[in-house]
């Protein structure tokens, strides 16, 4: 029998509670654990209501705050961590599952299809669904980029979404994870990259379901949103620059359903208020900085551009500039954050701008082409 863990902070309690009513009922599940950041005014309604739930389900419902783990931020690493460090110290569950607590379009078959992976064999079950072509930028640009930079003989970069919140593991892993001194370390949104590492580093075997009803949950405006996310994404892949990862992982994906015109047909940003960002609030330190990066990249950003071009940005820029940022990044200068934000702003504007306008098909393509070149490049020079 398996737990079910929602990490959450401030959602609206009525979304999280209809997801825990939906994990309790279904037959695999015997327990759910609701980790709350802090005691906020959800953490109030699902505990008033977690007994209730209990009571009629015959499950274990459980809610509590999340321990200080890490070194980083607290934040959703240390969610994560305690709920494993919770299940493993405290009960026998051999397979644990994670769902963010704002999916809208949760349901019994997000189990299900982990479970059934997990009857199969495998070690790791994550969900995959689709995405608009402008969704997903810190996931292709920072994630699967740098995983193939830095792992490119590895199967980390070929891992559909890196950074999914929504998977399964099994006890055997969960021990791993928390002997993991660098995953335990990552208490902010760095770890969903650290465990995806540890899951690929430690030789358990993946296996990648395709839920094709999507994800549906709270959405971001401009990227400034995910500014934090993009930080700490970056750091945390940049300081596994080095590490070992065997070069075999049993690793499967099942092939990808029709895409709906609603998704091919989004845009993941605001493209506006994103443009705006580029231009507005240099310093002179960042300005500095700016000299360490390719030619093209430096006259485009020019901080006394008053409209600033990022078509210079294209896949070959970025892969140097992504080098330049791995060699060079000081995470305890600002100014190195300021500019990364604008480099990676930059590129998702040029990706818009020149790839995903051609249409859904051809950008996905173009992104999955990008991976592999970097593989390609990033194992020729090692
Ligand atoms: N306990 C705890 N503590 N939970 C948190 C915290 C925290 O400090 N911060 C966020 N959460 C919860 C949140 O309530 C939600 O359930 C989940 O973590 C994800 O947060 P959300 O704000 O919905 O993030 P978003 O952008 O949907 O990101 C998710 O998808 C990204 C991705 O797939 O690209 C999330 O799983 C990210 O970690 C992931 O990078
Ligand atoms: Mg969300």
């Amino acid at each position: 029998m398996s737990a079910v863990v929602f990490p959450f902070k401030r959602e609206d309690p009525e979304v999280l509670l209809k997801n825990v009513r939906t994990a309790v009922a279904h037959p695999r599940v015997r327990r759910v654990v609701c980790v709350g950041a802090e005691e906020d005014e959800c953490f109030a309604a699902v505990a008033r209501a977690a007994p209730n739930i209990a009571r009629s389900s015959g499950k274990e419902v459980e809610i509590c705050v999340q321990e200080r783990i890490g070194t980083k931020r607290p934040g959703k690493g240390d969610g994560m961590n305690s709920a494993l460090r919770y299940l493993v110290a405290n009960t026998d569950h051999e397979r644990i599952h994670f769902y963010d607590a704002d999916i809208l379009s949760f349901s019994e078959e997000w189990i299900t299809k982990a479970e059934e992976a997990a009857d199969s064999g495998y070690q790791v079950v994550r969900h995959y669904f689709p995405r608009a072509s402008t969704d997903a930028m810190i996931t292709w640009f920072i994630t699967r980029a740098g995983f193939a930079i830095l792992f490119p003989r590895s199967e980390l970069p070929r891992i559909e979404q890196p950074l999914g919140g929504e998977l399964l593991l099994t006890r055997a892993v969960a021990e791993a994870l928390l002997a993991d001194p660098r995953v335990q370390a990552q208490s902010d949104w760095g770890i969903d990259t650290l465990y995806t590492f540890a899951m690929v580093a430690g030789g358990f075997s993946i296996y990648e379901t395709y839920m094709g009803v999507g994800k549906v949950h709270k959405l971001y405006g401009s990227l400034a949103d995910l500014r934090t996310m993009l930080v700490e994404c970056f750091e945390a892949l940049s300081a596994l620059a080095g590490a070992s990862v065997p070069g075999t992982t049993l690793h499967h994906v099942e092939y990808q359903g029709p895409v709906s015109e609603a998704v091919k047909a989004k845009v993941g940003y605001d493209i506006d208020g994103t443009l705006a960002l580029l231009a507005d609030g240099w310093t002179e330190r960042e300005a500095e900085l700016l000299d360490h990066f390719p030619l093209a990249v430096r006259e485009g950003l020019n901080p006394s551009r008053r409209v600033p071009r990022v078509t210079c940005m294209d896949d070959d820029a970025w892969y140097d500039t992504y080098h330049v940022l791995l060699r060079e990044y000081h995470s305890e200068d600002p100014a190195w954050r300021d500019l990364l934000f604008r480099l990676w702003a930059a590129r998702v504007l040029a990706y818009t701008f020149t790839v995903a306008v051609r249409g859904y098909d051809l950008a996905m393509y173009r992104l999955h082409q990008m991976v592999d070149c970097y593989c390609r490049r990033a194992a020729g020079r090692s």
